[in-house]
């Protein structure tokens, strides 16, 4: 009998050992391929780690021994983000100073982390409230400030009431809310510091694609960065409640006007009035005491301070029912057809997107469309729909002559029984509408009445919507044999009764008339017209916001709509630009717990940067640390420190008293590590050229805020030369939570907190980071469960136990096995599959209890396991008489033909009958078994040269190979 596994005993033993041998101590080695290894630092939180939080760390770990024992080197650092609101938060409730609450909670942090036996390199731990850290945040907000990337601003920005300051966007949650406290965020003008970040949206956006991440993170960024393709338009003004107000001109003698931001400059004809945001601030002007251009002014304002107290979501609430004021005695002029227009304020419009001003085209886009309802305004349809048939007998033929034709189709129902007339083609089982040319000055109406008379007989029609919805089709006329570009305009009409004239012999030789019930319009037509009057049927307020064709739009008409939005906007001179979602970085906190940002402000100089070689600007100590609540940090309150030189004229100069948000020291800190004591940059070039990029990078929960942040300052670094790559994080993997057993959060609030350390020592830490791997797939949130737990210290036990199994060679099955499993572990930690890592070892060990295994296969099946539960594994190497750390041996490989499953011979059907069989591996991918058929003859002649339809492959069961006839 093997002795118990005593984890205690074990773990306490293994991690003095490798502490003192420093066997993860990193060093640069230029032979050996490098591996970039990190984990999101902890915000060292003064409630210490619940189980939750180490399951990255876990999993990084496995990863950086794995890619040392395959023979990298491995850089697998940590350190603590220690400024920002909730440490201040904490030292304030238990009246403490931040310092001591931070240097405090990290020593808890880090004694948690020590038990779990994780490979870090503590000689490269950073802080980033260590001003010899911050020195080099500070750095960076200089160079930032010294290229114009850094500027003051007293624009209304986000307001904490709860935290006292003012906050990014980025802080705030989609209900308004704050991110830190949830108190509702106001808006408030403040003097503060922002980053122009938005300089750099187009060059995020692009390198996004350049990396492994996740797709819904990506798709994140894309949404939070936002960016619009559109163009700014002017719109002249025109008073008619002060005609002389018509006079004013502007310095270069130009009118009047209001710019508005379009994606859709492509609809200017069908803009039929102009809205703007309560806070425009051409309506600020026009409401003040001093101006007279309106006839409702009381109206507007009163409208104006209503708007304010709604946020921005409530405003963007699309199903909301519209409001607005319309701005009476001005007009705007369409600069396209020098129509006159109106002005509405209304809150649907946002201040702070775009111009603030939008053009409305009611025809084509939703909220204009309920505002037009709503205000009874025009509504122009200038952008028809185009449908191109793209496949079958009748596909487009893109190269040959097009035959125009202006055409009605008609549609005409029964309301006695609720059916509608259609065709049936007889040539072609085509099902559609009646429909039919206009000749030149034709009316429409009468040309519909004339096709349904000549085409069915009917006659007493009475029109309900002769509205002008056209769609343009194009396609092969099969039984007219002409390749046709139609445009089809709607005419609705019902049936008065069934009196009917002859048809003629030719027309009813072509087709039937047939009345189709309502529910049954869908499924029986077979052409675009027919498919999308049933569209208009079925959606009386439908609207169409696509692309397409230009009508009712002067010389533009038939233009395709991506053409006219540059044509247009030339026309009329206005500008192509971009709009993004993403706002400008705001750079600053009135709260004392942050980095100071390192500017001196002169009333001779203005503002002016610290020079580098004072830098750091230390955070002075100070014995109240709280908010003032009054806009200012409590930095303000200390003239010793606020009072100082001007370093350029050396008159009087007043220190910022802002601090930096909590984002600025993890922007960077990466970059740290790889060099973490020079004093003389903020990193080595030698060092950055060797490490960058960050190979993996795992965390959760920041697809915004850090990870936008970082990329940003990384570009901006990488633009001044510091860094060589231009994005810091290659590959991310996401990392999915834990929960409590119960299913909520892990939370003091709802005391269902577990503890590592108790688990630590009921288990072991091999057990608990088994345990972590095994729960499910990485990305995915899962609930702890006990039994989970109690699983994995059993299959350790049966680890521990192993050695009793050693027989002197493997069976043939056991060998197979081992490699496979090999294969399996190596590929699956590579891409953070552990959880069936773990499950593939778990097979092993059974077999390996049941028909024993050779003494070679027990070493290398205690490496595969080794990077999973170091301590166990170290533990049961050193009893084997092997010399040195298990975490230093080569990672057992594998032998190829033998970690192949066995082979499989399936059938191979071509368009549904059997025509042979292969013989390949079990797991074979499609594309491998297409190969193995394409080296059979009799079965390669049948495909070769054939398009193919289709390919349905199942694995060890069929390869059905559908062509195209
Ligand atoms: C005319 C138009 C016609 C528009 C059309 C759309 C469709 P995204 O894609 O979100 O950037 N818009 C512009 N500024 C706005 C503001 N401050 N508040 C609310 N809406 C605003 O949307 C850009 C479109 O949203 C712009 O294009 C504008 O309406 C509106 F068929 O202009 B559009
Ligand atoms: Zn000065």
């Amino acid at each position: 009998m093997h002795k118990r596994f005593d984890h205690q005993a074990i773990e306490k033993k293994w991690q003095k050992s490798w502490t003192d041998s420093g066997v993860y101590s990193t060093t640069e080695n230029e032979t050996k391929p490098k591996v970039f290894v990190l984990d999101m630092f902890p915000y060292p939180s003064g409630d210490g780690l619940h189980v939750g939080h180490p399951k990255g760390y876990i999993a990084t770990d496995i990863y950086s021994r794995f890619k040392r024992m395959t023979g990298h080197t491995v850089l697998h650092p940590m350190g603590w983000d220690g400024f920002g609101l909730p440490a201040e938060n904490f030292a304030i409730k238990h009246k403490i100073h931040p310092r001591a609450a931070v240097e405090k909670n990290i020593a808890r942090f880090k004694e948690q982390l020590e038990v779990l036996g994780l490979d870090y390199d503590w000689d490269r731990e950073i802080n980033t409230t260590d001003p010899e850290y911050y020195k080099w945040t500070q750095w960076i907000f200089i160079q930032l400030f010294k290229k114009g990337l850094a500027y003051e601003s007293i624009e209304p920005i986000n307001w904490c009431p709860g935290c006292q300051t003012g906050l990014a966007n980025e802080d705030v949650e989609n209900d308004g809310t704050c991110e830190r406290c949830g108190s509702t965020v106001e808006k408030r003008p403040i003097r503060q510091w922002v980053l122009k970040i938005r300089e750099y949206a187009d060059r995020m956006l692009a390198d996004l694609e350049t990396l492994q991440w996740p797709e819904h993170i990506k798709e994140a960024q894309r949404n939070w960065i936002g960016r619009s393709q559109g163009a700014e338009l002017s719109f002249e003004l025109h008073f008619t409640h002060q005609p002389e107000a018509n006079e004013n001109r502007g310095p270069n003698g130009e009118k009047a006007a209001l710019t508005v931001f379009t994606t859709r400059p492509d609809t200017l004809y069908g803009a039929t009035y102009l809205v703007l945001a309560p806070e425009h601030p051409w309506v600020t002007l026009a409401t003040d005491a001093t101006h007279h251009v309106l006839e409702n002014k009381e109206e507007v304002l009163a409208y104006v301070r209503k708007a304010k107290q709604k946020n921005d979501i409530e405003r963007g609430d699309n199903t909301r029912e519209k409001t607005g004021v319309e701005l009476k005695g001005i007009k705007a002029i369409n600069p396209a057809n020098g129509e006159q227009i109106s002005i509405f304020v209304a809150d649907y419009v946002l201040g702070g997107y775009g111009t603030g001003a939008i053009m409305a085209v009611p025809a084509h886009d939703e909220r204009d469309y309920a505002f037009a309802k709503k205000f009874d305004l025009p509504i122009r349809r200038v952008v028809e729909p185009l449908f191109i048939q793209q496949d079958g007998g009748n596909a487009f033929r893109a190269n040959d002559p097009v035959e125009p034709r202006n055409a009605v189709c008609v549609v005409v129902r029964n309301p006695a029984s609720n059916t509608f007339l259609a065709l049936e083609w007889k040539k072609d089982l085509m099902h559609g509408l009646v429909t039919g040319g206009i000749d030149d000055g034709e009316d429409l109406v009468e040309a519909a009445r004339r096709e349904v008379t000549e085409e069915t007989g009917y006659k007493n029609l009475t029109v309900v919507r002769d509205q002008d919805f056209s769609i343009h089709c194009k396609f092969w006329h099969r039984v007219k044999e002409v390749n046709r570009h139609a445009r089809f305009t709607y005419v609705f009409f019902e049936l008065e009764n069934e009196e009917c004239e002859p048809v003629s012999e030719s027309e009813r030789a072509l087709h039937e008339a047939q009345w189709v019930p309502e529910a049954e319009l869908a499924s029986f037509f077979t052409v675009f017209e027919a498919e999308f009057a049933v569209t208009l049927l079925t959606n009386p307020d439908y609207i169409h916001t696509g692309n397409g064709l230009l009508a009712h739009s002067s010389e533009f008409d038939g233009m395709d709509s991506e053409a006219a939005k540059v044509a247009i906007t030339e026309k009329v001179g206005g500008k192509m630009t971009n709009t993004y979602r993403l706002q400008d970085w705001v750079f600053s906190r009135q709260r004392y717990w942050g980095e100071p940002i390192p500017i001196i402000h002169c009333a001779t100089c203005g503002p002016v940067a610290v020079p580098e070689s004072e830098l750091p600007v230390t955070l002075p100590e100070v014995e109240h640390y709280e908010p003032t609540g009054t806009g200012e940090s409590p930095l303000a309150n200390i003239p010793e420190w606020v009072n100082t030189l001007c370093p350029t004229c050396d008159g009087p100069g007043k220190r910022e008293t802002n601090t930096m948000p909590q984002w600025a020291g993890s922007s960077w800190y990466y970059l740290r590590y790889m060099d973490p004591k020079n004093d003389q940059a903020l990193v080595g070039k030698e060092q950055e050229k060797y490490w960058a990029p960050v190979d993996v990078y795992v965390g959760g929960d920041h697809a915004v805020r850090h990870l936008i942040y970082a990329r940003f300052w990384h570009k901006f670094l990488y633009d001044i030369g510091v860094t060589s790559t231009i994005e810091p994080f290659q590959r991310l993997e996401f990392l999915g939570f834990i929960l409590a057993e119960d299913g909520r959060k892990m939370s003091k609030r709802w005391g269902n907190v577990i503890n590592p350390d108790d688990i630590v020592q009921l288990v072991g830490a091999d057990t608990l980071r088994v345990y972590e791997m095994f729960m499910g797939p990485f990305e995915n949130t899962i609930a702890w469960s006990q039994n989970g737990l109690v699983g994995a210290r059993r299959f350790l036990e049966r680890v521990s136990g192993l050695g009793d199994h050693v027989i002197a060679e493997d069976s043939k099955d056991t060998a197979r096995l081992l490699h496979k499993t090999i294969k399996k572990v190596s590929e699956d930690i590579e891409t953070f599959k552990f959880n069936t890592a773990v499950s593939a070892m778990m097979i092993f060990v059974n077999q390996a209890e049941k028909s024993g295994l050779a003494k070679d296969s027990y070493h290398a099946f205690l490496r595969l396991l080794a990077p999973f539960a170091p301590h166990l594994t170290e533990e049961l190497w050193d009893e084997t008489d092997q010399s040195g750390s298990i975490h230093t041996a080569a990672y057992p490989t594998y032998d190829e033909a033998l970690a192949t499953d066995d082979a499989v011979t399936i059938g191979v059907q071509i368009n549904g009958k059997h025509r042979g069989e292969i013989t390949l591996p079990i797991t074979a991918t499609e594309g491998e078994a297409w190969e193995v058929l394409m080296g059979i003859h009799e079965l390669s002649n049948r495909v070769t040269d054939k398009s193919i339809k289709k390919i349905i492959y199942v694995p060890g069961r069929i390869l059905n190979v559908i062509l195209d006839e």
